[in-house]
């Protein structure tokens, strides 16, 4: 029945938004695929807990914009065009029908008429229209620096693909190379990001609130002048450290700057050079994480060169090493070995003073080998003795900024967003460099920069600097500033720029105009309810917050934060493990659905656990889902032929459990226990089934409403069975339609009450009964109350005194 009702939908665009204001809008996305190949079990799950949502809002009579396309540009479509000796838009193509046709059987409830591919010439025209205002506001710009290489892919990566060193996609060891470099200046807007996780609190997983947080890395201190001595030649000069605790600039015994900084260089006196050169070449071999790892023994060399301690004058060597980073701070810190872990591991690699100025209470670090960074009182400290840690912080920075050594510093881990890519398969970087003028957008009216459609296979392998700079009539261009002899900037732009946005062009995808429709925007955005795995805690999501302060900013739209909230669905796993080729536990999707159905398949998917969890397949019962679906369908059947309309009357018990799993399911929808759910919906079928059997037959009133809230809870889950179950129940509009069954409360009201069981006069139990329960029924629960057996032990019970339904009273 799956291709029958498939095409149902599809005519009677039951998943598309009537979008005429009549009803409250609701905006549901799920994080929209990669065309890598047909759909996994991965996107199968994703898919279904976001249609729970969607088809929930549905249900509850909300207008739902659920969209869906594809992120298509990218890495593994070129490497598949160079294998394959294609272009990359065939394989990417070819793959987005297969995802298509798969995501159309899988039933899921989205609007077909507002999918976006972003590597359509006609989305990322946009992308480049935002580079440009980005550009425009100087939140795109150009420079040199090193940069995160791939020497397999050939390609930059940003810090964030960079995973233990390696590449992200392909494992190999990344490297550091200089080049000219696009960037977004996001830096700017790295308070605003953290403020606004605020909106966010609640309604985003706590981890990943806690990951964006941590990423940005906001830190408090000040920062300190410290002037350098001249030595051996080499003028005297001052540097500048951060440091979170300017309490501590007492106890400072040395001075280090990072070995891998041109600044060690400039430092080093002759004499120390020729070390300093052989420590900078074995530094390289290492990641950043690798020389911050408190295991590693510490390393480094003297400079031969001298700070003075702003405070109290006094000389501190300076070390080159490289535990410290040149790119975060001023590359240069005051240490303190006595309250900082890495400083007293150095402190004692190398035979330096430790002196402890605040006191803990706990024993000297010189001699455990544990730096004291707790609370304390300052000693050996000159003015700031006898002050507590906070109190010691704002005096020592008073000290400085009378001094005009240094003053109060706020500074953030977050760097700037490496934007640039050597690579051919992304959007162009709509810029023209020429001689005269530099850097020229090209005009808008000349926009969308698109690729060449020549290139294919082997002239797509990466050489080092883009295939594109290697077609010449595509890079030689006219300057459109002055006309002379420019050329084209050869880089493409990283995939994650066209995954900011796309949220804002589903309220208008077609739309030729503009990148988004501000008008649309406001009735549909932000996005309600986004779902998508856990992998894009930090840079999807943080790169789009950033993308909507700087659309806001340019007044397109007047709100702060892209999506509302987020969830994070779990993996699905293989007898405990990730699927994986390498060990060969791989679940077919294809094979699932042809075997089972899509409904058992969604079925089990949403069944396993609540969604943030992860799901194992070893574990789960795909034909015990469908055995529940054929359970459930029968009693369509059953209605079907006794005809009639719910109403009023019939089985009042049946009654009670229909309204209660009804209120029940809502709850469990509300705060995202999707599992609870199917297990309301099986609670349902049996006691409808049992009604059925113990007498009040099909034709009772109360079977068909129960059959009827059975359809509307399938809807969620088990679209087509649903679809199915309903039509045979007599209706010809889609299932999605019949809107979520009204809960009468005096259906609710509980029929049990709290008895209370005591023993020689004190409470030893509590029992939940029936308010009609007989005296006889409740002395015989009283008497066989566990803790009421323990308390007697082999006391004989001398009398039973029953006040039903509330009192038993033992004496003993
Ligand atoms: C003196 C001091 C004393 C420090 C003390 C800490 C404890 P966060 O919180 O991560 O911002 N630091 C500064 N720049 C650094 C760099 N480029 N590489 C490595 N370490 C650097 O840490 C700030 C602290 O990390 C700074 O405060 C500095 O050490 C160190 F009891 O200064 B502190
Ligand atoms: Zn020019």
């Amino acid at each position: 029945m799956e291709a029958a009702w498939a095409d149902y939908w599809e005519r009677e665009r039951v998943f598309a938004p009537s979008d005429d204001g009549s009803r409250e809008r609701r905006y549901v996305l799920d994080m929209f695929p990669y065309p890598s190949g047909d759909l996994h079990m991965g996107h199968a799950e994703a898919f279904a807990m976001g249609d729970v949502v969607a088809r929930y809002w549905m249900q509850r009579g909300y207008d739902v914009l659920h969209p869906i396309g594809w992120d298509s540009f990218g890495l593994p479509a070129e490497n598949a065009a160079i294998k394959n000796d294609v272009h990359p838009s065939e394989w990417t193509y070819k793959n987005i029908e297969t995802q298509a046709a798969s995501f159309k059987r899988y039933g899921i409830a989205v609007d077909w008429s507002r999918r976006l591919h972003t590597s359509d010439p006609e989305y990322y025209r946009w992308t480049q229209w935002l580079f440009q205002q980005f550009y425009s506001r100087g939140l795109a710009y150009r420079k040199d620096s090193p940069v995160n290489w791939c020497p397999k892919d050939q390609t930059v990566l940003a810090n964030e693909q960079v995973v233990n060193g390696e590449c992200e996609r392909c494992h190999t060891r990344v490297t550091k190379k200089s080049l000219n470099q696009w960037y977004f200046k996001i830096t700017d807007y790295a308070q605003q990001l953290l403020d606004d996780m605020d909106q966010l609190e609640g309604h985003w997983p706590d981890r990943v609130l806690a990951m964006q947080r941590n990423w940005i890395g906001r830190s408090e201190g000040a920062h300190v002048t410290f002037a350098i001595e001249e030595a051996e030649g080499r003028p005297a000069t001052e540097l500048d450290v951060f440091t979170t605790r300017p309490d501590t600039l007492y106890g400072s015994t040395f001075f280090v700057v990072a070995a891998d900084a041109d600044l060690a260089v400039e430092l080093t006196t002759p004499q120390h050079a020729a070390a300093l050169e052989t420590y900078r070449e074995e530094v390289k071999a290492f990641s950043d994480i690798e020389r911050q790892s408190s295991d590693r023994p510490k390393s480094g060399v003297f400079t031969g060169r001298y700070a003075v301690n702003p405070l109290t004058g006094e000389k501190l060597p300076i070390w080159a090493a490289d535990y410290v980073l040149a790119d975060y701070g001023t590359g240069a810190i005051m240490a303190v070995p006595a309250h900082d872990q890495r400083d007293l591991d150095f402190a004692r690699a190398f035979d330096l003073p430790v002196r402890v100025v605040v006191d803990t209470g706990e024993e000297d670090p010189a001699e455990t080998g544990v730096a004291t960074a707790g609370e304390g009182v300052l000693v050996n400290s000159g003015p700031l003795d006898g002050l507590g840690k906070a109190e010691a912080i704002a005096r020592a920075i008073e000290l400085l900024e009378e001094r005009s050594t240094g003053e109060g510093q706020t500074i953030y881990r977050l760097r700037d967003w490496l934007l640039s890519r050597q690579r051919f398969w992304g959007a162009p970087i709509p810029i023209i460099h020429c001689a005269s003028c530099g850097e020229v957008p090209v005009p808008e009216d000349q926009l969308p920069v698109r690729l060449p459609e020549e290139l294919k296979g082997e002239e797509l392998a990466p050489k080092g600097s883009s295939p594109l700079a290697s077609v010449s009539e595509w890079v030689n261009v006219e300057c459109p500033s002055c006309g002379g002899p420019a050329q084209r900037d050869t880089d493409t732009m990283d995939t994650f720029v066209d995954s900011s946005w796309y949220y804002l062009r589903y309220a208008n995808p077609h739309l030729d105009t503009a990148a988004f429709d501000a008008e649309a925007l406001r009735n549909w955005a932000p996005v309600d309810q986004y779902v998508g795995g856990v992998e894009h805690a930090i840079l999807h999501l943080l790169y789009s917050r950033f993308f909507v302060k700087v659309i806001r900013d340019m007044g397109y739209i007047d709100f702060d934060e892209p999506f509302r909230a987020l969830l994070n669905q779990g993996q699905v796993l293989n007898q405990g493990k990730a699927m994986s080729k390498s060990l060969g536990n791989g679940v077919d999707l294809g094979q699932q659905l042809d075997t089972y159905g899509v409904d058992a398949v969604r079925t089990t998917m949403v069944f396993a656990s609540p969604p943030e969890d992860d799901i194992d397949w070893a574990d789960v019962s795909p034909g015990g889902a469908a055995k529940f679906l054929a359970r459930a369908w029968r009693l369509g059947q059953d209605v079907a032929c006794a005809p009639g309309t719910p109403a009023e009357g019939g089985d009042q018990a049946l009654r009670r459990v229909t309204h209660r799993t009804v209120a029940d399911a809502a709850q469990a929808l509300d705060s995202h226990k999707f599992n609870v759910v199917v297990a309301k919906t099986m609670e349902l079928v049996n006691a409808a089934r049992k009604a059925i059997d113990s007498g009040c037959g099909p034709a009772d009133p109360a079977v068909r409403e129960a059959a009827e809230a059975v359809a509307v809870l399938l809807s969620l889950y088990a679209p087509y069975t649903a679809e199915d179950l309903w039509h045979e129940m007599g209706h010809e509009t889609p299932v999605l339609r019949a809107g979520w069954p009204e809960v009468d409360q005096a259906l609710l009201v509980d029929d049990t009450v709290t008895a209370v069981v005591q023993v020689k006069g004190k409470v030893r139990d509590r029992l939940e009964v029936a308010k009609d329960i007989t005296a006889e029924e409740l002395e015989r629960l009283a008497l066989e109350s566990e803790p009421v057996r323990r308390f007697l032990g082999d006391a004989p019970v001398r009398k039973v005194i029953v006040r039903e339904p509330k009192l038993v009273n033992i004496v003993a």
